[in-house]
């Protein structure tokens, strides 16, 4: 599948807020298309290190056949430097990305963006993303 025709949601809690609040269901009714993907498999993001041009959407995409979730969040880190974001960038905070979904967030502020699964944090399950300046 090229990535150019993975289409994805649009952040969750945008499209919830679009539909009034309304559980979502089939989907959501905006769809964008990805700049680069990570796949989700069983206990890795891959690839593990992604380079991705100022503003790109990323998409990651759950293979495996368990919930897995993205977060920065540094409190609940595996270890000090499993969790990292640019200054003034928005954390990555996915939720749960359930077998088969995607999720996905366009990366606008350059700098390291390091993450992991809050529920396989223990397996060093940790991802990086990389946005050039320009
Ligand atoms: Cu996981």
């Amino acid at each position: 599948m090229s990535i150019n025709l993975v289409t994805v949601c649009i952040e969750a809690s945008a499209c919830a807020a679009l539909l009034g609040g309304a559980a979502l269901v089939g989907g959501c009714a905006l769809q964008r298309s990805a700049d680069y993907t990570v796949t989700i498999t069983d206990l890795q993001f891959a690839p593990a290190e992604l380079h991705v041009g100022r503003g790109g959407r990323v998409a990651w995409h759950n293979t495996s056949t368990v919930v897995h979730a993205l977060t920065t969040d540094a409190s609940g880190a595996p270890a000090p430097h499993a969790a990292a974001l640019p200054i003034g960038a928005t954390p990555l905070r996915s939720g749960d990305v359930a077998p088969g979904q995607i999720w996905s967030r366009p990366m606008t502020v350059p700098g390291r963006y390091t993450y992991y699964c809050p529920y396989h944090r223990e397996a060093g399950m940790i991802g990086t993303i990389i946005v050039a300046n320009e």
